[in-house]
């Protein structure tokens, strides 16, 4: 079976509509054809400051998100990323073949470094795209299911496979992206051609899997539209409908020219109420289970372990190929 593998930063309380629309719901959907890993990015979370205790706590919150929105464990590698040292060493290796230049064209370096200038990002921000390499090229995946965003990250990664497989012998393969179209920028509520996004996003531009239901319902309702008052998809013209019929329609599976057609002669004020409702019945029963897998901090724990020795047995193959290629030697 082809391989799938992506993962997610544990930075926040709660995944987002975006994490979720753009990347997660095609992990459960690849998993049942696939062969899935799929990792929570601890690692990553460090390329900006972590409250350790917090850090910990959203570990895990993560990991029990992933299994209420239906990863399944007995299909899926379901790990801690820092479980697995191999990541950080093939890292390594991988920063050595990057130029200084190339690494500097990352766009979400760029922006994330904007804020505070340059000098106060940390060199793991800036070599983060690397380490993200490393995390896809140990598996040797044919699909890496992510959104827009990450489609320049999944290029240097192809580049840096390529690279190695040339100088040294064919190691890696070269993986694909796996981006919906339909899904791969879930906008911002209250600035819909900006991404939904934890860091950049206002709290009312953001929905939450696991606010509370009530909560999410009137950002929705509140959501900014667009001047004239006809739902119709046009992103460019109607970027703020349009975000909302994007979500409507992945989260009902109903296409968006059915919904155009179910609210023509409506305002927009029937649409979001509309929404808010389907939003409601989505998210309750997500974060019912959620909550409850929480509370179950030994399976949790069980999952975690029983991920990271599947994820080890591939990845320690992948990273003693390496080591023999590039020339070390091994302890005696
Ligand atoms: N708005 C989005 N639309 C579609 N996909 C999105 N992703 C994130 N935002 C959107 C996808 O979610 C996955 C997990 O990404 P991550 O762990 O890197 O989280 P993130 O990128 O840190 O999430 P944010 O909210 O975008 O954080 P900041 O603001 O820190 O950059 C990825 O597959 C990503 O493409």
């Amino acid at each position: 079976r082809p391989r799938v593998l992506s993962g997610i930063q544990p930075t926040a309380d709660s995944f987002h509509f975006g994490n979720y629309l753009g990347a997660l719901r095609q992990w459960v959907a690849l998993q049942e054809e696939h062969e899935p890993f799929f990792f929570v990015a601890d690692l990553h979370a460090i390329t900006v400051e972590q409250d350790p205790k917090v850090l910990r706590e959203r570990t895990l919150r993560a990991a029990a998100q992933l299994l209420a929105m239906g990863v399944d464990p007995d299909r899926a590698a379901v790990f801690v990323q820092s479980h697995v040292p191999e990541h950080a060493q093939l890292s390594w290796v991988l920063q050595c073949l990057t130029g200084f230049g190339e690494a500097r064209r990352m766009t979400q370096f760029k922006d994330k470094s904007a804020k505070g200038g340059e000098g106060a990002a940390s060199v793991g921000l800036f070599t983060y795209p690397v380490l993200q390499a490393a995390d896809i090229l140990l598996y040797r995946p044919h699909f890496v299911p992510v959104g827009e965003d990450q489609r320049q990250h999944l290029e240097l990664t192809r580049d840096l496979a390529g690279r190695f497989n040339h100088r040294y012998k064919k190691t890696f393969r070269l993986p694909e992206p796996y981006i919906l179209e339909a899904t791969a920028k879930i906008g911002d509520l209250q600035d819909p051609t900006s991404k939904m996004s934890k860091s950049a996003s206002s709290p009312a531009g953001i929905v939450e899997m696991l606010d509370e239901p009530r909560v999410s319902a009137k950002k929705i309702r509140s959501a900014v539209t667009d001047s004239g008052s006809e739902v119709r998809f046009d992103a460019a013209e109607k970027p703020g409908v349009s975000n909302l019929l994007t979500i409507y329609a992945a989260l009902t599976g109903a296409p968006v020219a059915d919904l155009e057609e179910q609210y023509a002669g409506h305002g927009y004020g029937d649409l979001k109420r509309d929404l808010a409702e389907v939003v409601v019945e989505f998210v309750t029963p997500f974060r019912d289970r959620t909550l409850a897998l929480m509370e179950d901090r030994s399976h949790l724990d069980a999952v975690l372990a029983a991920g990271a020795v599947r994820a080890r047995e591939v990845a320690s193959r992948t990273l003693g190929d390496v080591y023999d290629r590039v020339g070390f030697t091994r302890p005696a």
